[in-house]
């Protein structure tokens, strides 16, 4: 071929190519420009093999003729590649335009889970009658868990409250009656009006009994603290929880660490104290266990039991929640189930 025809088939190339770009709209006829017009069998893969027979003196020329093609043609496409991305990002962002004047979404306010509403409550209760809140471990020592509370190394006692050893001489604590030890142990000899909430842990389960609950005690020390002190303060506390029309019951009860010793149950929720699966066909749940501090106690943490006398109490948290709200499970207190808790907020 001829320089000057070599030179009309690029310009005649350029012109069709110019055309071709101009009209391509979408990646697809973006692929077809590129494999028609600088493929391997476009006129510019056609025009390389030429160079073979062009005289040595015109190769430079030839050459360059080809890569100015070879140029036009690559700058077509990444104008044309530019084009249909600047109208792709225009569409998107069309697409996806916020409308600022629509309403926002709602955002929905959670609200206290009853587990937490009843410490509250319970806390409050007490503040307002001038106890002060006292704390204590969950992984507690054998030692202020049970040998303290008046419950030595293989005494029976122990079978009450199934725990979960750690380590040799450490459980988590079975009952809030732990802090107790503690508690005497800072303040004696002094007197002492304490409530210490927290969780406690017992190898139990069924529906009104877990592994993992909750405990409110309370340590009254005073040297004119009395039984009918106790009765009347519960008696104040159970109203205040469940009101008037809720019945309470006492009854004389066990544990190592006071004497003498009641508990305290509410008429059940579910058949108002007929009786029923729920209640194990006593009428009853109980709530709380009490009694004046054994003299036994008052001693190993350090009193004179012939001046210092008290009582003491443990209250389960998961119990007063079902009784005040009418949960049939313990479970459900430990399940974060959004639904179940949603029926607990206040609007
Ligand atoms: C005690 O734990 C004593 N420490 C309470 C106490 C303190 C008595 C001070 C005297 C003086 P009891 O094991 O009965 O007692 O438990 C107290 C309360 O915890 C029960 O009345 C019940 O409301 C709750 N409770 C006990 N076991 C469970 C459990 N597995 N799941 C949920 N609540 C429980």
């Amino acid at each position: 071929m001829e320089i000057a025809e070599i030179k009309a088939v690029i310009e005649q190339e350029k012109e069709a190519a110019r055309a071709e770009a101009d009209g391509v709209r979408d990646r697809t006829a973006l692929q077809l420009f590129k494999s028609v017009r600088m493929g391997k069998k476009s006129v510019l893969s056609s025009l390389y093999p030429q160079l073979k027979s062009v005289p040595e003196e015109r190769k430079k020329e030839f050459g360059r003729e080809i890569s100015g093609l070879k140029e036009y043609l690559e700058n077509l496409f990444q104008e044309a590649f530019q084009r249909i991305h600047e109208q792709e990002l225009r569409r998107k962002m069309e697409e996806k335009k916020v409308d600022i004047t629509l309403p926002g979404y709602g955002i929905e306010l959670g609200s206290l889970h009853p587990y937490q509403a009843v410490v509250r409550e319970v806390t409050d209760f007490f503040l307002g009658l001038g106890f002060e809140v006292a704390d204590g471990p969950e992984v507690e020592t054998d030692e202020n868990n049970f040998e303290r509370m008046n419950i030595p190394k293989d005494h029976p006692a122990r079978d009450m409250q199934d725990s979960f050893q750690i380590a040799e001489g450490i459980v988590l604590r079975s009952h809030t009656s732990s802090v107790q030890s503690r508690v005497m142990k800072e303040n004696c000899p002094h007197p002492v009006k304490v409530i210490c909430p927290g969780k406690v842990y017992r190898r139990d389960n069924d529906a009104t009994h877990s592994h993992q609950f909750g405990q409110i005690e309370g340590l009254v020390l005073s040297p004119d603290a009395t039984f009918a002190n106790l009765l009347s303060l519960l008696t104040k506390l159970l109203r205040h929880l469940f009101g008037e029309k809720r019945e309470v019951r006492f009854r004389p009860s066990y544990f190592p660490f006071t004497e003498p010793s009641i508990e305290a149950d509410i008429s059940c929720f579910e058949c108002g104290g007929k009786g029923c699966a729920f209640c194990k066909q006593t009428g009853w749940i109980e709530i709380l266990g009490a009694g004046m501090v054994h003299p036994n106690v008052l001693r190993i943490n350090g009193y004179d039991d012939k001046v210092m006398q008290g009582f003491a109490f443990g209250l389960g948290i998961d119990r007063v929640a079902m009784l005040k709200y009418g949960i049939d499970d313990i479970k459900k207190l430990y399940e974060d189930d959004v639904d179940f808790l949603a029926q607990f907020r206040k609007e």
